[in-house]
Protein backbone atom coordinates (compact mmCIF):
# COMPACT_ATOMS: atom_id res chain seq x y z
CA UNK A 1 0.00 0.00 0.00
CA UNK A 2 1.48 3.63 -1.19
CA UNK A 3 2.68 5.95 1.38
CA UNK A 4 2.55 9.65 0.82
CA UNK A 5 5.11 11.85 2.22
CA UNK A 6 3.68 13.54 5.68
CA UNK A 7 6.10 16.43 7.21
CA UNK A 8 8.32 15.06 9.82
CA UNK A 9 9.78 11.53 10.87
CA UNK A 10 10.98 10.98 14.71
CA UNK A 11 14.72 9.79 14.54
CA UNK A 12 16.74 9.30 17.45
CA UNK A 13 15.51 12.04 18.97
CA UNK A 14 15.14 14.59 16.53
CA UNK A 15 12.19 15.78 14.25
CA UNK A 16 13.60 15.26 10.92
CA UNK A 17 11.44 16.33 7.87
CA UNK A 18 10.34 13.12 5.68
CA UNK A 19 12.93 13.32 2.87
CA UNK A 20 16.07 13.47 5.28
CA UNK A 21 14.64 10.22 7.68
CA UNK A 22 17.25 8.13 5.53
CA UNK A 23 19.83 4.93 7.14
CA UNK A 24 23.32 4.33 5.14
CA UNK A 25 23.68 1.26 2.67
CA UNK A 26 25.56 -0.86 5.23
CA UNK A 27 22.72 -0.73 7.96
CA UNK A 28 23.00 -4.25 9.99
CA UNK A 29 18.76 -4.14 9.86
CA UNK A 30 18.38 -4.13 6.05
CA UNK A 31 21.29 -7.03 5.56
CA UNK A 32 20.00 -9.39 8.54
CA UNK A 33 16.09 -8.35 9.60
CA UNK A 34 17.26 -6.76 12.66
CA UNK A 35 14.63 -5.11 13.53
CA UNK A 36 11.69 -4.81 15.69
CA UNK A 37 8.84 -2.72 14.99
CA UNK A 38 5.29 -1.99 15.96
CA UNK A 39 2.12 -0.80 13.72
CA UNK A 40 -0.64 1.41 15.96
CA UNK A 41 -3.23 3.29 14.74
CA UNK A 42 -4.37 6.50 15.64
CA UNK A 43 -8.34 7.69 15.44
CA UNK A 44 -10.47 10.88 15.97
CA UNK A 45 -12.37 10.98 18.58
CA UNK A 46 -14.78 14.09 20.34
CA UNK A 47 -11.60 14.37 22.91
CA UNK A 48 -9.32 14.39 19.76
CA UNK A 49 -7.01 12.33 18.26
CA UNK A 50 -6.66 9.31 20.48
CA UNK A 51 -4.07 6.42 19.90
CA UNK A 52 -5.12 3.18 20.15
CA UNK A 53 -3.66 1.46 22.97
CA UNK A 54 -0.09 3.06 22.65
CA UNK A 55 0.84 1.95 25.69
CA UNK A 56 0.34 -1.44 25.04
CA UNK A 57 2.19 -1.45 21.77
CA UNK A 58 5.14 0.12 23.28
CA UNK A 59 5.25 -2.41 25.42
CA UNK A 60 5.75 -5.20 23.02
CA UNK A 61 8.15 -3.32 21.10
CA UNK A 62 10.32 -3.23 24.78
CA UNK A 63 9.78 -7.42 24.86
CA UNK A 64 10.47 -7.98 21.09
CA UNK A 65 13.95 -5.87 21.43
CA UNK A 66 14.34 -7.47 24.64
CA UNK A 67 14.49 -10.98 22.83
CA UNK A 68 16.78 -9.86 20.79
CA UNK A 69 18.93 -8.12 22.96
CA UNK A 70 18.27 -4.77 20.59
CA UNK A 71 19.15 -2.49 23.57
CA UNK A 72 16.48 0.64 23.56
CA UNK A 73 18.02 3.92 23.91
CA UNK A 74 14.97 5.19 25.05
CA UNK A 75 12.14 4.21 27.92
CA UNK A 76 8.50 4.04 27.54
CA UNK A 77 7.60 7.50 28.57
CA UNK A 78 9.73 8.84 25.95
CA UNK A 79 8.50 7.02 23.23
CA UNK A 80 4.58 7.90 24.19
CA UNK A 81 6.06 11.41 24.39
CA UNK A 82 7.41 11.26 21.12
CA UNK A 83 4.52 9.53 19.29
CA UNK A 84 2.32 12.23 20.74
CA UNK A 85 4.32 14.68 19.93
CA UNK A 86 4.93 13.47 16.09
CA UNK A 87 0.87 12.89 15.62
CA UNK A 88 0.92 16.61 17.09
CA UNK A 89 3.81 18.22 14.86
CA UNK A 90 2.18 16.44 11.02
CA UNK A 91 -1.29 17.73 12.25
CA UNK A 92 -2.50 13.52 12.18
CA UNK A 93 -6.21 12.87 13.47
CA UNK A 94 -7.18 8.95 11.49
CA UNK A 95 -3.38 7.55 11.31
CA UNK A 96 -0.78 4.62 11.13
CA UNK A 97 1.88 4.89 13.26
CA UNK A 98 5.16 3.12 12.79
CA UNK A 99 7.68 2.94 15.55
CA UNK A 100 10.78 0.99 13.97
CA UNK A 101 14.05 -0.23 16.61
CA UNK A 102 16.68 -1.18 14.08
CA UNK A 103 20.55 -1.93 14.68
CA UNK A 104 22.18 0.63 12.78
CA UNK A 105 25.25 0.68 10.60
CA UNK A 106 29.11 0.60 11.24
CA UNK A 107 29.62 -2.70 11.78
CA UNK A 108 28.46 -6.38 9.70
CA UNK A 109 28.67 -9.83 10.59
CA UNK A 110 25.98 -12.13 12.19
CA UNK A 111 27.15 -10.75 15.88
CA UNK A 112 25.03 -8.42 16.42
CA UNK A 113 25.35 -6.76 19.81
CA UNK A 114 27.98 -4.03 19.14
CA UNK A 115 26.07 -2.52 16.24
CA UNK A 116 24.45 0.85 17.65
CA UNK A 117 20.82 0.68 17.63
CA UNK A 118 18.45 3.63 16.27
CA UNK A 119 15.26 4.48 16.77
CA UNK A 120 12.73 5.90 14.38
CA UNK A 121 8.55 6.68 14.44
CA UNK A 122 6.72 7.79 11.87
CA UNK A 123 2.78 7.89 11.02
CA UNK A 124 0.40 8.53 7.69
CA UNK A 125 -2.96 8.21 6.74
CA UNK A 126 -3.73 4.39 6.06
CA UNK A 127 -6.72 3.62 4.48
CA UNK A 128 -8.22 0.18 4.90
CA UNK A 129 -5.27 -2.70 5.08
CA UNK A 130 -7.41 -4.95 2.99
CA UNK A 131 -10.06 -2.45 1.60
CA UNK A 132 -13.11 -0.62 2.87
CA UNK A 133 -15.39 -3.38 0.71
CA UNK A 134 -13.51 -6.28 2.52
CA UNK A 135 -14.59 -4.83 6.26
CA UNK A 136 -17.78 -4.71 5.00
CA UNK A 137 -18.33 -7.93 2.35
CA UNK A 138 -15.19 -10.04 3.54
CA UNK A 139 -12.22 -10.89 2.04
CA UNK A 140 -11.49 -14.10 -0.06
CA UNK A 141 -8.51 -16.11 1.77
CA UNK A 142 -6.36 -19.32 1.33
CA UNK A 143 -4.24 -21.32 3.15
CA UNK A 144 -0.90 -20.94 2.47
CA UNK A 145 1.90 -23.81 1.60
CA UNK A 146 4.05 -21.37 3.96
CA UNK A 147 3.92 -22.16 7.51
CA UNK A 148 4.78 -19.90 10.35
CA UNK A 149 8.10 -21.46 12.18
CA UNK A 150 7.71 -23.61 15.05
CA UNK A 151 9.02 -21.56 18.52
CA UNK A 152 12.69 -23.39 18.24
CA UNK A 153 12.72 -21.17 14.58
CA UNK A 154 11.66 -18.06 15.90
CA UNK A 155 10.42 -16.94 18.45
CA UNK A 156 6.73 -15.69 16.97
CA UNK A 157 5.86 -13.53 20.28
CA UNK A 158 8.54 -10.36 19.28
CA UNK A 159 7.40 -8.49 15.99
CA UNK A 160 10.88 -8.79 14.11
CA UNK A 161 11.86 -7.44 10.71
CA UNK A 162 12.91 -10.83 9.82
CA UNK A 163 9.92 -12.86 11.15
CA UNK A 164 8.12 -11.12 8.29
CA UNK A 165 10.06 -12.71 5.09
CA UNK A 166 8.32 -15.73 5.54
CA UNK A 167 4.65 -13.59 5.68
CA UNK A 168 6.12 -12.05 2.30
CA UNK A 169 6.44 -15.62 0.69
CA UNK A 170 2.91 -16.54 2.15
CA UNK A 171 1.52 -12.99 0.69
CA UNK A 172 3.07 -13.35 -3.02
CA UNK A 173 1.34 -16.53 -3.33
CA UNK A 174 -1.74 -15.64 -2.17
CA UNK A 175 -2.11 -12.54 -4.00
CA UNK A 176 -0.76 -14.49 -7.35
CA UNK A 177 -3.21 -16.93 -7.01
CA UNK A 178 -5.91 -14.11 -6.78
CA UNK A 179 -6.64 -13.92 -3.10
CA UNK A 180 -6.58 -11.10 -0.75
CA UNK A 181 -4.65 -12.37 2.36
CA UNK A 182 -2.89 -15.66 3.51
CA UNK A 183 -3.78 -17.83 6.54
CA UNK A 184 -0.99 -19.94 7.87
CA UNK A 185 -0.37 -23.03 9.64
CA UNK A 186 2.00 -24.29 12.30
CA UNK A 187 4.91 -26.39 11.86
CA UNK A 188 2.40 -29.57 13.37
CA UNK A 189 -0.23 -28.10 10.48
CA UNK A 190 -2.67 -26.31 12.60
CA UNK A 191 -4.01 -22.67 11.83
CA UNK A 192 -1.89 -19.98 13.07
CA UNK A 193 -2.43 -16.56 12.24
CA UNK A 194 -2.97 -14.84 8.76
CA UNK A 195 0.14 -13.47 7.47
CA UNK A 196 -0.53 -9.94 8.91
CA UNK A 197 -3.33 -10.80 11.73
CA UNK A 198 -4.59 -13.05 14.28
CA UNK A 199 -7.79 -15.11 13.04
CA UNK A 200 -11.17 -15.73 14.69
CA UNK A 201 -14.16 -18.44 13.83
CA UNK A 202 -17.18 -18.79 14.83
CA UNK A 203 -18.51 -22.36 15.93
CA UNK A 204 -21.83 -22.98 17.43
CA UNK A 205 -21.89 -19.42 18.31
CA UNK A 206 -18.79 -19.36 20.12
CA UNK A 207 -16.06 -17.53 19.25
CA UNK A 208 -12.68 -19.70 18.81
CA UNK A 209 -9.07 -18.00 18.16
CA UNK A 210 -5.74 -19.99 18.42
CA UNK A 211 -3.52 -19.76 21.25
CA UNK A 212 -0.18 -18.32 21.60
CA UNK A 213 1.42 -21.97 21.64
CA UNK A 214 0.25 -22.02 17.70
CA UNK A 215 2.88 -19.62 17.06
CA UNK A 216 1.41 -16.71 16.66
CA UNK A 217 2.16 -13.06 17.52
CA UNK A 218 -0.29 -12.14 20.52
CA UNK A 219 -1.73 -9.34 18.85
CA UNK A 220 -3.27 -6.31 20.37
CA UNK A 221 -6.43 -6.33 18.06
CA UNK A 222 -7.04 -9.54 19.09
CA UNK A 223 -6.87 -8.98 22.72
CA UNK A 224 -9.21 -5.99 22.57
CA UNK A 225 -11.52 -8.45 20.64
CA UNK A 226 -11.63 -10.95 23.76
CA UNK A 227 -11.93 -8.40 26.06
CA UNK A 228 -15.22 -7.08 23.75
CA UNK A 229 -16.37 -10.68 22.58
CA UNK A 230 -17.10 -11.18 26.82
CA UNK A 231 -18.13 -8.29 27.02
CA UNK A 232 -20.79 -8.87 25.03
CA UNK A 233 -21.84 -11.87 26.66
CA UNK A 234 -20.45 -13.98 24.12
CA UNK A 235 -18.29 -17.38 24.77
CA UNK A 236 -14.70 -17.59 23.65
CA UNK A 237 -12.34 -19.59 23.60
CA UNK A 238 -8.55 -20.12 22.76
CA UNK A 239 -8.54 -23.14 20.85
CA UNK A 240 -6.01 -25.08 18.69
CA UNK A 241 -8.19 -24.87 14.86
CA UNK A 242 -7.46 -27.37 12.09
CA UNK A 243 -7.30 -26.18 8.62
CA UNK A 244 -10.54 -28.24 8.30
CA UNK A 245 -12.28 -26.41 10.63
CA UNK A 246 -12.27 -23.30 8.77
CA UNK A 247 -14.41 -24.57 6.23
CA UNK A 248 -17.44 -25.29 8.48
CA UNK A 249 -17.37 -22.41 10.55
CA UNK A 250 -20.25 -20.12 10.73
CA UNK A 251 -18.08 -17.00 10.56
CA UNK A 252 -14.19 -16.28 10.15
CA UNK A 253 -12.36 -12.94 10.77
CA UNK A 254 -9.73 -11.25 11.24
CA UNK A 255 -7.69 -8.80 13.24
CA UNK A 256 -5.12 -6.38 13.25
CA UNK A 257 -3.77 -2.88 13.61
CA UNK A 258 -3.55 -2.66 10.01
CA UNK A 259 -6.52 -4.67 8.76
CA UNK A 260 -8.92 -3.53 12.17
CA UNK A 261 -11.91 -6.75 12.54
CA UNK A 262 -12.04 -7.97 9.22
CA UNK A 263 -14.30 -10.74 7.69
CA UNK A 264 -13.37 -13.84 5.91
CA UNK A 265 -15.90 -14.78 3.22
CA UNK A 266 -14.26 -17.58 1.49
CA UNK A 267 -11.32 -19.78 2.24
CA UNK A 268 -9.70 -21.35 -0.62
CA UNK A 269 -12.78 -21.55 -3.00
CA UNK A 270 -15.02 -22.51 -0.45
CA UNK A 271 -17.65 -20.12 0.98
CA UNK A 272 -17.65 -19.54 4.79
CA UNK A 273 -21.62 -19.44 6.69
CA UNK A 274 -23.47 -17.01 4.36
CA UNK A 275 -20.01 -15.90 2.09
CA UNK A 276 -20.80 -12.13 3.30
CA UNK A 277 -19.84 -10.50 7.01
CA UNK A 278 -21.78 -12.67 9.92
CA UNK A 279 -23.99 -11.44 12.34
CA UNK A 280 -21.39 -11.93 15.58
CA UNK A 281 -18.52 -10.53 13.18
CA UNK A 282 -21.08 -7.50 12.63
CA UNK A 283 -21.50 -7.14 16.09
CA UNK A 284 -17.58 -7.47 17.31
CA UNK A 285 -16.29 -5.52 14.39
CA UNK A 286 -19.08 -1.80 15.25
CA UNK A 287 -18.03 -2.39 19.15
CA UNK A 288 -14.48 -2.53 17.97
CA UNK A 289 -14.78 0.65 15.64
CA UNK A 290 -16.71 2.84 18.47
CA UNK A 291 -14.58 1.51 21.09
CA UNK A 292 -11.36 3.23 18.49
CA UNK A 293 -13.35 6.30 18.17
CA UNK A 294 -14.08 6.78 22.03
CA UNK A 295 -18.00 6.48 22.04
CA UNK A 296 -17.75 4.18 24.79
CA UNK A 297 -16.57 5.02 28.24
CA UNK A 298 -16.17 1.19 29.36
CA UNK A 299 -13.02 1.20 26.73
CA UNK A 300 -11.74 5.17 27.60
CA UNK A 301 -8.62 4.33 28.76
CA UNK A 302 -7.96 2.21 25.21
CA UNK A 303 -7.95 5.88 23.78
CA UNK A 304 -4.95 7.70 24.41
CA UNK A 305 -5.36 11.23 23.88
CA UNK A 306 -3.10 13.33 21.81
CA UNK A 307 -3.77 16.23 23.69
CA UNK A 308 -5.20 16.44 26.54
CA UNK A 309 -6.63 14.78 29.86
CA UNK A 310 -5.63 11.02 30.13
CA UNK A 311 -8.13 8.49 31.73
CA UNK A 312 -6.12 5.92 33.85
CA UNK A 313 -4.88 3.09 31.89
CA UNK A 314 -5.60 -0.76 32.91
CA UNK A 315 -8.90 -1.59 31.45
N1 LIG B 1 0.01 -11.46 13.41
C1 LIG B 1 0.93 -10.92 12.60
C2 LIG B 1 1.88 -11.80 11.90
C3 LIG B 1 0.95 -9.52 12.45
O1 LIG B 1 1.85 -8.98 11.64
C4 LIG B 1 0.00 -8.72 13.11
C5 LIG B 1 0.00 -7.24 12.94
C6 LIG B 1 -0.94 -9.35 13.96
C7 LIG B 1 -0.89 -10.72 14.08
C8 LIG B 1 -1.95 -8.56 14.74
O2 LIG B 1 -1.34 -7.83 15.77
P1 LIG B 1 -1.96 -6.47 16.34
O3 LIG B 1 -1.72 -5.42 15.31
O4 LIG B 1 -1.24 -6.22 17.60
O5 LIG B 1 -3.42 -6.71 16.56
N2 LIG B 1 0.47 -6.77 11.71
C9 LIG B 1 0.95 -5.41 11.60
C10 LIG B 1 1.76 -5.20 10.35
C11 LIG B 1 1.03 -5.17 9.06
C12 LIG B 1 1.94 -4.74 7.93
O6 LIG B 1 1.61 -5.01 6.79
O7 LIG B 1 2.97 -4.09 8.18
C13 LIG B 1 -0.18 -4.40 11.77
O8 LIG B 1 -1.36 -4.75 11.66
O9 LIG B 1 0.13 -3.23 12.02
Amino acid sequence: MSIEPVGRIWMDGEMVDWEDANVHVLTHGLHYGSSVFEGIRAYGTVRGPAVFRLTDHLRRLERSAAVYMIEMPYVLRDLVAATKELLRVNGLNDCYIRPLVFRGSGSLGLNPLEVPVRVAIAAWPWGAYLGEAGLENGIRATVSSWRRPGPSMLPAGAKAGGHYLNCQLAVIEAVRAGYQEALMLSPEGLVAEGAGENVFLVRDGVLLTPPPSAGILPGITRDSVLRIAVDLGYDVRESHVAPGDLFTAEEVFLTGTAAEVCPVREVDGRVIGKGKRGPITTRIQATFFAATRGELPRYWPWNELVGGREVAAGV
